[in-house]
Order: C-alpha cells, then sequence, then structure tokens
C-alpha cells in the first residue's frame, strides 16, 4: 500500500468513528496531521529555538491539547533531516498509539487501557533482515552523531541531548532477555554519548552485571521509532519481560526486529535512527545537567558511562524523535500520567486489591509525586492496603511522595474532587502514614544531594472511615434524580 493510500484508509476509518492501524511513524504523522494535531515547523534552529518553541506549545496551547510538532529545515542540516517534539502528549494521540477509542479522554482512556492490559500476553519479537533502517549505515570512521540536528534544549542543559524520546536497549548477560528503557543520552562529541541511568532501572541492573565482570556493555540506542514503543520505553514494565514483546502484545503482532552488525542487539526494523556500541567498565565522562520531569536539575552532573558508537544506522529523510522535559506540563507528562495510572490500576489489581475504580497519576507531580486511587471499600484495612500496595508496585516505587486513597464518588483525575475527599474526609493524625527510606534517586529535589537515594513517602487515607461508612455525615446535593428532574423543567434557563 502506498502512504496516499494508507492515508485515504486511515481516513475513512477516523470517518467512521474508528480508530485507524498505522505501521510506522511516518503513517502515524501522516493521521496525526489528519486529526489536526501535527505541527509542522521550518527554519527553527537546534540551538535553544526547538525546545524553546516545544514548551511555549505545552504551555500555552489554549485552543485543544499540545501538538506534536515536526521541525524541518533546520539551518545547518540537510531539509529532511528533521526532529519530532511532543509525539504522545494528547489523549487522542496516546489512543491512536493503543489501538483504543479515540474520544476517549481521562479516566475513560485509563480504564480502557487497563482493561486491555487484562488480557495482554506478550507476542515474541520477530527476526528479519531487511527494512527501511538499513536504508543507511555509517561505520567506523564515517560515524556522526551531530549528522542530526540534536537539539539544545534549555539554557542550563550541559550539552546536546540526542536520547530523549529513545529505546535504550540491552540484554541480561545471565537472563538472556532483551530490555529497554528511556534513559537520556548526552552527544559528547561525533563518535561518542554518555547515558544516565538512575540506580535500580532495569538497564542499570543489566549493566551493573556486565561491568561486575570486568565486561564491556553492548547498547542499542533507538532514537526514533514508533510512538507506541517510546511508551513503552519510557514506562515501568515488570522485572524479565522484554519490551519488544510487550510492545508487540500491545500491538497484536509481532514487532520486527534487525540484529546489530557489532552487537547483535534487537532493534525495530521501521525505526528512524539507531546508535549501536559499547560502554566500557573503566570510562566515564561527566554528563548533564539536563533539565528534569520533576521540574528541575536536580541531578546535576556527574561522571557517567559512555557509549563508544560502532554503527549509525538510518532512513533516508530519518526523524529524530525527541521528548522535552522540564516543568510541567513537559512533552510527555499527560502521557505518563495516563499510561502510569493504568499499569498501577493494573498491578494493585494484580497484588490482590479488589474493587479499584480508578487510578490517577498527577500531571504536576510528573506522573509520578502524586498519585490518587480511587475504591469501593469493602472491608476494614482495605483503604489503607490499596494506598500501600499503591505506593510500592513496580510503576508506582520510583520516586513517589504522595499517595491518596479516595471513595467510588470522587473521581481520582478530578483534583477538585480530590482536594474536597482530603480536607473533608481525612483527619491528620489517622490518615496518613509515613514510610521511610523509599526508591528514589538522584533527581529528587527534595533531597540534599548528600542523601539522595532514599526518600520518605505519605500515604494518605482519604475515604471515610470504614467503621463509620453509613453513618458519614450525608454530602449536601441534590440527588440525581431530583437533578435530573430540575434540569428538564429548567432546561430553557439552564441552556440559555
Ligand atoms: C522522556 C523520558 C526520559 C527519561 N529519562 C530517564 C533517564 O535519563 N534515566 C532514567 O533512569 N530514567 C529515565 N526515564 C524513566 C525510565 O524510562 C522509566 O523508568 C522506564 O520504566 C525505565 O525502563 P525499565 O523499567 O526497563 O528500567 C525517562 C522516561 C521518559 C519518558
Ligand atoms: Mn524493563
Amino acid at each position: 500500500m502506498t502512504a496516499l493510500e494508507a492515508k485515504k484508509l486511515a481516513e475513512d476509518d477516523m470517518k467512521a468513528g474508528k480508530t485507524p492501524k498505522y505501521n510506522d511513524l511516518r503513517d502515524w504523522l501522516e493521521i496525526v496531521d489528519s486529526m489536526g494535531e501535527l505541527k509542522k515547523v521550518d527554519g527553527v534552529d537546534w540551538n535553544l529555538e526547538m525546545g524553546t518553541l516545544a514548551e511555549i506549545f505545552a504551555h500555552e496551547s489554549k485552543d485543544g491539547p499540545t501538538p506534536a510538532v515536526l521541525f524541518d529545515n533546520v539551518p545547518g542540516y540537510p531539509k529532511g533531516f528533521r526532529t519530532l517534539f511532543a509525539q504522545n502528549a494528547s489523549f487522542k494521540r496516546m489512543a491512536l498509539n493503543l489501538g483504543l477509542d479515540m474520544s476517549l479522554s481521562n479516566l475513560d482512556l485509563v480504564r480502557a487501557f487497563r482493561q486491555k492490559l487484562v488480557n495482554l500476553e506478550p507476542i515474541k519479537h520477530k527476526v528479519v533482515t531487511k527494512g527501511p533502517i538499513l536504508e543507511n549505515v555509517d561505520s567506523g570512521d564515517k560515524v556522526d552523531l551531530l549528522k542530526f540536528p540534536v537539539p539544545f534544549m534549555h539554557e542550563l542543559d550541559g550539552g546536546r541531548f540526542i536520547g530523549t524520546a529513545c529505546l535504550v536497549t540491552t540484554r541480561d548477560p545471565d537472563e538472556g532477555w532483551v530490555n529497554f528503557g528511556a534513559y537520556r543520552g548526552m552527544v559528547h562529541d561525533a563518535k561518542n554519548m554518555g547515558l544516565y541511568i538512575s540506580p535500580g532501572k532495569h538497564g542499570s541492573i543489566q549493566r551493573n552485571k556486565y561491568f561486575e565482570r570486568g565486561q564491556k556493555c553492548p547498547v542499542i540506542v533507538s532514537v526514533g521509532q514508533d510512538p507506541v514503543l517510546f511508551m513503552v520505553s519510557g514506562n515501568e514494565i515488570d522485572y524479565g519481560v522484554g519490551e519488544f514483546d510487550y510492545a508487540g502484545g500491545l500491538k497484536g503482532a509481532p514487532i520486527e526486529v534487525i540484529e546489530g552488525r557489532s552487537t547483535g542487539l534487537p532493534f525495530a526494523a521501521n525505526a528512524e535512527i539507531v546508535i549501536e556500541g559499547w560502554m566500557d567498565p573503566n570510562d566515564r565522562k561527566t554528563e548533564g545537567p539536563f533539565g528534569e520531569w520533576t521540574g528541575y536539575y536536580a541531578s546535576s552532573s556527574r561522571p557517567e558511562p559512555v557509549i563508544h558508537v560502532d554503527n549509525v544506522y538510518y532512513r533516508n529523510d530519518p526523524i529524530l524523535c525527541c521528548a522535552r522535559p522540564g516543568r510541567p506540563p513537559s512533552d510527555y507528562s499527560i502521557a505518563k500520567c495516563m499510561v502510569k495510572a493504568s499499569l498501577i490500576w493494573e498491578q494493585v489489581e494484580k497484588a490482590g486489591v479488589p474493587d479499584v475504580r480508578g487510578v490517577w497519576c498527577h500531571e504536576a507531580g510528573g506522573g509520578r509525586l502524586l498519585n490518587i486511587i480511587s475504591i469501593k471499600q469493602r472491608y476494614p484495612g482495605h483503604a489503607r492496603q490499596a494506598m500501600l500496595v499503591a505506593s510500592q508496585v513496580h510503576a508506582g516505587a520510583y520516586l513517589g511522595r504522595y499517595v491518596i486513597v479516595v471513595d467510588e464518588d470522587i473521581d481520582p483525575t478530578n483534583t477538585f474532587d480530590v482536594l474536597w475527599a482530603l480536607s473533608s474526609r481525612s483527619d491528620p493524625v489517622e490518615s496518613i502514614e509515613i514510610l521511610r527510606r523509599c526508591w528514589s534517586g538522584p533527581l529528587d529535589p527534595r533531597i540534599h544531594p548528600s542523601k539522595k537515594g532514599f526518600n520518605s513517602r505519605a500515604v494518605i487515607d482519604a475515604c471515610r472511615p470504614f467503621e463509620w461508612l453509613k453513618d458519614f455525615p450525608p454530602v449536601a446535593e441534590s440527588s440525581p434524580e431530583l437533578r435530573q428532574k430540575i434540569y428538564e423543567k429548567y432546561k430553557k434557563v439552564i441552556e440559555g
């Protein structure tokens, strides 16, 4: 099928209220353009201009969601060498990625995704030998990371970051499974880049196994690909589950991968730009600072392992995918909230907590620091169980701060209602538990640099006390029946 035919098919699907299927990032961009959610901007400089413009779109898009932004004709670069920002910054685009109903948003979209997760079976990736990513391969002396218009995003950054919306792929040397995560990557020079992985992340655990034996760690960094792969990369999938196979499960078909020439590690056959190399245990170089999802520069800079690049693979007219971090809303904060909420919901239920009615990870907390879980209380202790488990399942454990549990009448995505429940149903001395020495990391802005690694949590029970449920002061508002009746009667007045 030609690109034009694919676009026509997608438009027909959307007219019929169906979510179109797409094959690769190129098809995806055509669809997003038809949806009216793509901005194409020419002539913007990689040095501070792209980052600032993306920030303005994220903070000031008044009519509708933050658009995806495709930059072309970057000064100093050939036409067609593009960058894409904010790919997943709307509910509609996330629904497109996941094959879910594109009219859903907020808790409805979280519910639909969580439903999909309940039946999700990973599908093993398929190794192929051909694909558009092999259109160009630069090796050895020809390697030049700055061949692509890598942005310098914010004024206080320490360099140009090529790895933001990326898949850093490694293999466990003992267990054999292939992991990928979004870990930031800074260009040191044409042939070397730095990588920052927080302690405890799967990529860090795997890399340490090589380093502890004095071995080099093979690595592939994909920096342009199907948005669903980035979504999987940047969120906590269970330890031991290969993210390519998980993404295949989401797409309902195996991800086709090619094996790298020097490492044998897999990358998507239809990716845009892929970097392959090795990290030497004895070679570290200052990495950072870089703006972080919390909205600060807390991890600053420190020596981190360097990737010595053997090969760079790229499509003709390659698209470098970028995710601008920083003070929320960022390029990926809304996507993170939606995905994390769905994952936490699924993981809390898997851990045996019944009757969860909703989960939301607030965007102001970057999808981690302020999480809310809503339950229908069934027994004494149910609320405590839900909030404690939500604070420690894999998707909720890293760098959390507050978890609030609310009753089923509170929509966790509705901040006003959550604050109302917190204000009116919690009693600080009885309702707040403090957990100490939990999983944090260098990015935590509130932990002093000398104490980073651990943090504390407040988990807050903002449910009506269970033993008092029946007699708790009734809510002062009209019943739904009366409300409906009065609405009908005074429809003209109400609707003007
Ligand atoms: C845009 C973006 C950038 C990220 N940057 C980093 C990073 O630099 N270092 C890091 O450890 N985690 C980073 N993360 C978070 C990880 O990608 C996330 O925790 C993921 O689950 C890691 O994969 P893993 O669970 O396989 O370790 C980032 C996430 C996103 C969405
Ligand atoms: Mn993982």
